[in-house]
């Protein structure tokens, strides 16, 4: 009976190491799936960071002054040690009972992702690390589980089985063990640029940009200028590339006469712009959210190609990315005096940040992202459309993408409302003409206007706003928009490719 009950605690040990062996390679998975995702999704960070942020300041304060520069690491050893405890626990229970274990493992993997969700600008891809690290935290905690459950009811204690299961327990611990400190390295080359940026002061611009105008300020509608936080993403790169502005250059090359290289601190010395622009993805639906306006710093691409003096028969520039993107920029688009076509060191008052193209990026009003906005730019070549082609237009996107005239209706964000006085308001862009009118069509009948908002000028959007004596019954409301130039919005529905959707963006309602 002594005998039965030292080798169940003897078992539950080794059920225990299991579980400990299995939170190691969870925390693994969660580190290199971190580092894929990109800042921010390791759970490990993002609860020490929640817990600082909860702590009392004084609390914080006692730390730093007692443990030094080593607060944070401790503080996330702890954690790490408190989540190994938990796995442990959750082993031995497991053993006993199927499914018992995964209740302490969904546990903790609830308190990472309340951590992850604490982080600033955190978008879906960034809650996968805490996710995948619970799920194949589970599955290699039952594998080693089966293994043990073979061993320890196997007749003889010292058979294969037993061998088995301590070879598995150690190959997973090692192979966790080495994956949790190559995420750590990888990781940290990521936060050391993360630190130089948050260091890097932007310098005043020369030539600021004119005053923002009153938003209109409208729940639902889309603020006039977007956060860098809400501001939507594209990017074909699963690693995002990660620069520190030290090791950044930029050459001009191609049909120049003068090719030269510049890097961060002489690019950022030049006379810098700022200038408001809409930057609008050729993948935009109709109605779609793939558009933002930011306050961009930089300095005028024009100026750059001025210096290098490209060739009389070339057309084209291909912008190439750290990460191998390229895009097509027409030419003339870039060395037009009228358009600031920028290289962007600043959004929104702050260097760029790292997911939109930290330290360098391209900003180019009127055109579609794909063929213009290259972000961590490191190349500009001067060359033609019969000689080179962007990323995209060998994938059936057109090699030039002017935007085209669009307009969006954000609010009423409900779809059953009251009768009376219905604020109906959204977006319009068509960016570098500009949008001189917005119509709204109630269920078919007359296109009546909307007021516009305030602009800056022709690269940004304008808000909207029709106040509709909405009665009851079932509605649908139509949007349209016409450009400084006098041209109407294409009625036709086509989709994004190949050179971006046309079509008019309506919602139905229904009045109570
Ligand atoms: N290096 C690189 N630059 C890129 C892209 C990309 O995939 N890789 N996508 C482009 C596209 S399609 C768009 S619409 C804009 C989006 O910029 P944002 O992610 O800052 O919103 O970046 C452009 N620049
Ligand atoms: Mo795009």
């Amino acid at each position: 009976m002594r005998d039965q009950a030292a080798a169940d605690a003897r078992t539950a040990r080794w059920a225990g190491l299991a579980g400990v062996v299995a939170g190691l390679a969870g925390l693994a998975i969660a580190g290199l799936t971190g580092w894929l995702t990109g800042p921010g999704g390791y759970p490990v960070t993002a609860v020490g960071e929640l817990i600082i942020e909860l702590l009392p300041a004084p609390l914080v304060n006692f730390g730093k002054e007692t443990l030094g520069f080593a607060d944070k690491p401790v503080l996330l050893t702890m954690i790490v040690l408190a989540v190994l405890l938990l796995c442990g626990l959750a082993g031995r229970l497991e053993y006993r009972r199927r499914f018992a274990g995964a209740a302490v493992f969904a546990g903790v993997a609830l308190l990472g992702l309340l951590g992850v969700s604490a982080q600033p600008g955190i978008t879906l891809p960034g809650y996968l690390p805490t996710v995948l690290g619970l799920v194949f935290g589970y599955l290699i905690l039952g594998t080693l589980l089966d293994r043990l459950r073979r061993w320890r009811t196997a007749p003889s204690e010292d058979s294969l089985d037993r061998r088995r299961f301590l070879t598995w327990v150690l190959v997973t611990g090692a192979a966790a063990a080495v994956a949790t400190v190559g995420a750590q390295l990888l990781t940290r080359a990521t936060s050391a640029v993360q630190t130089a940026r948050d260091r890097l002061a932007l310098p005043a611009p020369a030539m600021p940009a004119p005053p923002v105008p009153a938003d209109l300020g409208l729940p639902d509608l889309t603020p006039y200028v977007t956060s860098n936080d809400d501001f939507y993403r594209i990017d074909t790169a699963l690693q995002v590339p990660v620069i520190d502005p030290a090791d950044w250059s930029l050459s001009i090359t191609g049909m120049v006469d003068n090719p030269f290289t510049i890097d961060y601190a002489t690019l950022a010395a030049k006379p810098l712009v700022e200038h408001l622009a809409t930057l609008t993805c050729v993948s935009n639906e109709v109605g779609g959210d793939l558009a933002g306006n930011a306050l961009w710093l930089g300095f005028p691409i024009r100026d750059l190609l001025a210096e290098a003096r490209p060739t009389d028969d070339a057309d084209m520039v291909l912008s190439t990315s750290d990460d191998g993107w390229t895009a097509s920029t027409p030419l003339e688009v870039l060395t037009d005096p009228d358009r600031q076509a920028l290289l962007a060191i600043g959004m929104n008052g702050e260097p760029l940040p790292i997911t939109h193209g930290f330290p360098v990026r391209m900003v180019v009003p009127g055109l579609y992202g794909y063929v213009s906005a290259t972000k961590w730019v490191t190349e500009l070549k001067v060359t033609t459309f019969a000689a080179d082609q962007g990323y995209w237009t060998p994938l059936g996107w057109s090699a030039r993408g002017p935007i085209k005239i669009a307009s969006r209706i954000d609010r009423p964000a409900e779809r059953t409302l009251d009768p009376g006085t219905v604020t109906v308001a959204g977006v319009a862009w068509a960016q570098h003409t500009g949008i001189a009118g917005v119509e709204v069509q109630i269920d078919g009948d007359a296109w009546q206007p909307a007021r516009l908002a305030e602009t800056v000028g022709p690269d940004t959007w304008r808000q909207w706003v029709f106040d509709w004596a909405a009665t009851s019954g079932n509605h649908s409301i139509a949007v349209r928009a016409t450009d400084a130039n006098g041209d109407l919005q294409v009625a036709d529905s086509a989709p994004p490719a190949p050179d971006g959707a046309t079509g008019y963006h309506s919602i139905s309602v229904r009045i109570r």
